[in-house]
């Protein structure tokens, strides 16, 4: 028997597709986009494209397991569910009762970006349970800090209307490799005579396909950013109608730019002071020009700031006021759902009769290695792998191997988090569980059931925290909730935008758009999130210094680390999610160094390099190429460390250093030295 079901890519990416899953005999045979989904529009990915081969692969987690080895060997022995749950509930309850519960650290990412999974029942668990708050910063925190400055609100530009751009600046935006359902609207464009250009420190496979691409030094954004302003004022070149009635602040801003000039800039940027100049007039001058910005902008020490900057842009020449004008970071902020009735956080007042302390993940190695009063005791890691991603990875590591340090890990795969588990219970993946998506890259609301049953004794991680929370004796209701009373919730919060909204309509449609005019133009007419409605330059506050670690910043350092590192997303995977793979993932083991600078370090392609700094060291293959201009080196993230030599992956290199602004982690703002490895 054949069926066709429905479901959603749940991987952490813009583009949340609508998924149509063949099922035959029970067993999925197909996955392809929903060519009735207006982003979708029929075509997955790549690497989801075959995510069957991952659901299917002989190395998911199928029963739960107890560590027999070592802390980090990965070995393990089968135990039952019972066992696994009643143990996990004992030991939460006894270092709770012993060290307070504040000692138990939650930590979990957007491995699904399903809210019942990823932001639902687990947190009305630890809530109730008064364990500390983890500080969900590692991917995107000061982009919104920036963001939320500049606009007040994080909605952006809709992807359907790129299409109506005469000039697209992918700006820190791999649009092919990370958000490839924005590409066919950008070809649109172009065959009306619409140019692409990018802006990146590395020449990625966006750039190859621009009609412009400039080369920018890792972190120094803001000064184009300011640099543009200041040719667009100074020119005239901006929209006085729209400034006098939309924005506040533009005398400020005319001042403050006026030091801003190209050739300043030109020596930050490394972009020479004429390309800024006519960059900046032709943003100024095409009428409409949309800016894709993405989060590879804000990995960086001024990351916030130069998402501030560069999300200014679009006020200062009136473009939001146009189909097609304006710019999208994110437009996660109109998913106006009821998140306090989904998280509960009320409920830490009954556990603690105060707030939970917060623990920022990027500073993973530091809290399990160095917080005191209280220190971690526990950590219940699910939907993220730590070991791989967080950055400074050897005080991570060493976290991870305490003898007093209780690990439980709920995962689909035997990552190099699993390793370090005292139980590992197997989790279930978006094709075996019901899940209600927000997205970040469109403005769909998508409902998910299950389209293939769980394979073994897989649990959802909804399951799991319910019957932990049973285990536990907690008897609030809420812990108990259905799905479908949890998705009711969600919908019930009565903002205009997810009015009338019902999970009969959604499950009826899989995909429902937020109740949004057509064309959405959130601030043609100002509508900003201030108090009066306008987008506030605030100019006093708009300045660059350029990072610590980057080629203007501290010397010393520079000395002994002359490169700097960025280790921007692999193509085909998804951060590590497919690093069980071998030999795919080839991507990732790769380091791109410039010519110039492989000559000097006696370095081919092939060659295996070691790259270092204080942190630690990982070693990659060696890619001479004109991706990366010199004294930039590129590493795409993220392989499983377990699979690289030494054991470590590139986030040995990386640094706790936080951004600017929102507690975001800096992967990108990373000097490193380089030697090819003798044989
Ligand atoms: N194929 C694939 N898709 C993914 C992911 C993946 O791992 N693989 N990851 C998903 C996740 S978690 C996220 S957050 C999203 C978004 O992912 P993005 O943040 O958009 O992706 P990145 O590749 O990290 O960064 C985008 C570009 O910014 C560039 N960049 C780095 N530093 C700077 C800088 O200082 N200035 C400028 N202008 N550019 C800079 C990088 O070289 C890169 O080409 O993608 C998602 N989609
Ligand atoms: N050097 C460097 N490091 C980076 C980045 C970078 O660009 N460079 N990017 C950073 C960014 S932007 C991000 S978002 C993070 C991403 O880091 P993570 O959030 O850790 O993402 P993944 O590596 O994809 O791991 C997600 C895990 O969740 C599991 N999972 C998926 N669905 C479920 C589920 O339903 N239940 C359970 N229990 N598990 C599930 C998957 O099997 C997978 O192992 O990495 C960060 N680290
Ligand atoms: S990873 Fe992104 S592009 Fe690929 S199927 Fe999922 S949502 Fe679509
Ligand atoms: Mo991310």
């Amino acid at each position: 028997m054949t069926q066709t079901r429905r479901s959603v890519c749940a991987l952490d990416c813009p583009d949340s597709c609508s998924l149509l899953v063949t099922v035959e005999n029970g067993r999925g045979t197909k996955l392809r986009g929903d060519p009735a989904h207006p982003v979708t529009r029929g075509f997955l990915c790549g690497k989801v494209a075959q995510y069957l081969e991952r659901e299917y692969s002989p190395a998911r987690l199928l029963y739960p397991q107890r560590r027999i080895g070592a802390k980090g060997e990965g070995r393990f022995e089968r135990i039952s569910w019972d066992e696994a749950l009643d143990t996990v509930a004992a030991r939460l309850k006894a270092i709770a009762r012993e060290f307070g519960p504040e000692t138990i650290l939650p930590y979990s990412y957007a491995g699904t970006m399903g809210l019942l999974n990823g932001k639902g029942m687990d947190r009305r668990f630890f809530h109730r349970l008064g364990a500390s708050r983890l500080d969900r910063t590692i991917c995107s925190t000061a982009g919104a800090a920036g963001l939320n400055r500049a606009l007040g609100l994080r909605y952006g530009t809709e992807p359907e209307q790129f299409r109506h751009a005469r000039l697209i600046l992918a700006w820190g935006a791999n649009i092919l490799g990370t958000n490839v359902h924005l590409w066919p609207f950008v070809m649109e464009a172009r065959r009306q005579g619409a140019r692409l250009y990018t802006i990146d420190p590395r020449r990625n496979r966006t750039g190859a396909a621009a009609d412009k691409h400039f080369f920018i030094n890792p972190g120094s954004d803001t000064a184009l950013a300011l640099a543009m302003m200041h040719v667009i004022i100074g020119e005239e070149l901006y929209d006085a109608d729209y400034i006098a009635r939309c924005t506040e602040g533009f005398d400020g801003l005319r001042e403050r730019v006026k030091a801003w000039t190209p050739q300043r800039a030109a020596e930050l940027t490394g972009i020479a002071a004429e390309e800024i100049a006519r960059l900046a007039r032709e943003y100024a001058t095409t009428r409409p020009a949309a800016i894709r910005l993405n989060y590879g902008v804000q990995r960086s020490e001024r990351g916030a700031m130069a998402v501030r900057a560069i999300a200014l842009l679009p006020a200062l020449v009136g473009s939001w006021k146009e189909v097609g004008g304006g710019l999208q970071l994110s437009t996660s902020h109109a998913f106006h759902l009821n998140f306090e009735a989904l998280d509960r956080a009320d409920l830490q007042l009954k556990a603690l009769g105060r707030e939970a302390r917060i623990v920022n993940m990027a500073e993973l190695g530091t809290a399990l290695t160095k917080l005191d009063r209280p220190p971690v005791k526990a950590i219940v890691v699910y939907n993220s792998n730590p070991a791989a991603i967080a950055p400074n990875q050897n005080a991570v590591l060493q976290g991870f191997r305490r003898d007093d340090l209780f690990t439980v890990v709920l995962e689909q795969f035997q990552n190099d988090t699993a390793d370090y588990a005292d139980i590992l219970l197997p989790a279930t993946t978006f094709l075996e569980h019901t899940d209600l998506y927000a997205a970040y890259g469109h403005y769909y609301l998508q409902l998910a059931r299950p389209a293939l049953p769980p394979p073994g004794e897989a649990k959802s991680n909804l399951d799991v925290f319910r019957l932990l929370a049973a285990r536990m004796g907690f008897d609030d209701p809420c812990l108990r909730e259905s799905e479908d009373d949890m998705i009711r919730g969600l919908l019930a919060g009565g903002h205009s935008f997810v009015k009338g909204i019902t999970i009969e309509e959604l499950d009826q449609r899989g995909s429902v758009r937020l109740r949004l005019p057509e064309p959405f133009l959130p601030f043609a007419e100002g509508g900003f999130g201030t108090a009066d409605g306008k987008c506030h330059f605030d100019a006093g506050t708009l300045d660059y210094t350029p990072p610590v670690e980057s080629r203007r910043g501290d010397e010393e350092l520079r000395a002994r680390f002359p490169f700097e590192l960025i280790s921007p997303k692999n193509d085909d995977s998804m951060n590590s999610t497919f690093g069980y793979r071998h030999g795919v993932d080839m991507q990732t083991a790769t380091l791109h160094l410039n010519a110039a600078d492989a000559a000097r370090l006696e370095v081919a392609t092939n060659d295996q390099v070691r790259v270092w700094n204080d942190r630690g060291s990982c070693t990659l293959a060696a890619r001479v190429d004109g991706t990366v201009p010199g004294g930039v080196v590129c590493a795409p993230a993220v392989r499983w460390g377990k699979r690289a030599p030494g054991r470590r992956n590139v986030n040995a290199v990386t640094s706790e250093r936080l951004s600017d602004a929102g507690g975001g982690p800096t992967f990108y703002s990373c000097l490193v030295q380089v030697e090819k490895v003798g044989d």
